[in-house]
């Protein structure tokens, strides 16, 4: 036996104690896979021909680190990478702009399933299923800062059009991988100052979106979520797309509701959300990412806001309803590091909540011991998880503990640094 194995055994034997089946938690993880966004490989730019990057959106990309990739190729390349130093089951997340286009210029309103193929057919080789989105920024009829809940009809209607071909791809693409593929929805739609026609704008969101779903598609191909925000750049003072508008929406119309955890109050607890949702919405999509005093998309960590949503989704048990998906953008540290960091923690996240001594938690709260219910809380922090994660690692196949990091140092140096 070698020395991780030796430490997983003590760890396994410290965690029965308290009535923790480490195997039982190994196996789950396993199974639950994280959505990479491809956004975070080249700071939300896309590949369509005449992109000039992220824009009108309120969201933003800081930072200028060197070997971005360039195109879908080095994309897919970058991707390999992180798929290897990072144990196991991943999703991508693709957002159309994203398609392969192959030099000719697609406009939003005109993409189809085929600009997607060489997508599937990298996905098959990986063995990994896809999820999509539908792009409603960094494009000219954006700009207003108005999409879906334009009071311009032509507007609408460009973008309603987009929102039914991303559909009709994520159904093509579920059927293709035999994978279901998420389709999101997201919009920036607001405005920077008071606004009067608050009302007419949600109104005219909710048929728009009424309009992109009217056409249903197989549930084991795909199925759509709507992801509310409380306000972007240029969109402070009012957001169409806000939480209540979308959670009412996504309950009356069986979608599935988007929670990303940047976007709600800094002080609004995402965990609390979850066993409350849940009485009403039979699956959810996280996006996991680290707001800094904003939405910022900072790298997640293993902080206390994804822990306790972990908690919370596993504690409820409904970790198998839950759809986990990255969403950050850092372009001021090396890409792929940017990846593994964030997937990591995030997986460390689930791993710790599955570990926790639920049954004897309740048992103790059942029978009004809350300070023992307080004690054991606060003891789980100091049992062998570090043990069990090294473990995790080792038989998947990826780097234990800080070995990744000259991997990627590696990487840098041989490919990044000469994409410039
Ligand atoms: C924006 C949303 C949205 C985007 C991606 C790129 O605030 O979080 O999910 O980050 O669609
Ligand atoms: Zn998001």
């Amino acid at each position: 036996m070698n020395t991780i194995e030796t430490h997983y055994k003590n760890a396994c034997d410290r965690y029965s104690e308290i009535n923790v089946d480490v195997k039982k938690a190994l196996d789950i993880l396993k199974l639950t896979p994280v959505s990479l966004h491809c956004w975070q490989g080249d700071d939300v730019g896309g590949f369509e021909t005449n992109s000039s990057g992220l824009s009108d959106g309120g969201i933003k990309a800081t930072g200028n680190f060197k070997g971005k990739a360039r195109n879908i190729e080095e994309l897919k390349q970058d991707l390999e990478m992180v798929f290897s130093l990072i144990p196991g089951a991943q999703r991508l997340n693709l957002h159309a702009i994203y398609g392969d286009f192959k030099g000719e210029f697609v406009e939003r309103d005109s993409i189809c399933s085929e600009h997607f193929n060489t997508w599937i057919d990298w996905a098959k080789k990986q063995d990994i299923g896809i999820d999509f989105n539908s792009t409603f920024f960094s494009h000219p009829k954006a700009s207003s800062g108005f999409t879906l809940a334009s009071k311009d009809k032509g507007i609408r209607n460009f973008w309603i059009e987009h929102g039914k071909r991303c559909r009709e791809i994520s159904n093509y693409i579920g059927n293709e991988l035999n994978n279901r593929c998420i389709h999101n929805i997201w919009i920036p739609d607001g405005s920077k100052d008071i606004t009067v026609s608050r009302l007419e704008h949600r109104e005219l969101l909710r048929d728009s979106l009424d309009k992109i779903l009217s056409v249903s598609y197989p549930p084991e191909n795909t199925r759509d979520s709507v992801e509310s925000k409380l306000f972007g750049i240029g969109s402070e003072s009012y957001v169409v797309g806000s939480h209540e508008f979308y959670m009412g929406y996504a309950i009356k119309n069986n979608i599935m509701l988007c929670i990303d955890i940047g976007h709600y109050h800094p002080t609004e607890s995402c965990a609390d959300k979850v066993s409350a949702l849940f009485l009403y919405n039979d699956e959810l999509l996280f996006h996991i990412t680290r707001g800094i005093r904003w939405d910022s998309d900072h790298v997640v960590i293993l902080n206390d806001p994804v822990v306790e949503l972990m908690q919370e989704i596993v504690w409820a048990d409904k970790l198998s309803k839950s759809n986990i998906g990255l969403d950050f953008f850092d372009a001021s540290i090396n890409r792929i590091g940017a990846y593994v960091i964030g997937t990591r923690a995030t997986q460390k996240a689930i791993l710790l909540a599955l570990l926790t001594p639920l049954k004897k938690l309740k048992t103790l709260e059942e029978n009004g011991q809350n300070f023992e219910k307080l004690a054991l809380l606060e003891e789980m922090k100091n049992m062998p998880f570090n043990a069990v994660w090294d473990y995790y690692c080792y038989k998947n196949n990826v780097p234990i503990g800080v070995d990744y990091i000259a991997e990627i140092q590696k990487y840098e140096k041989e490919v990044l640094n000469k994409r410039n």
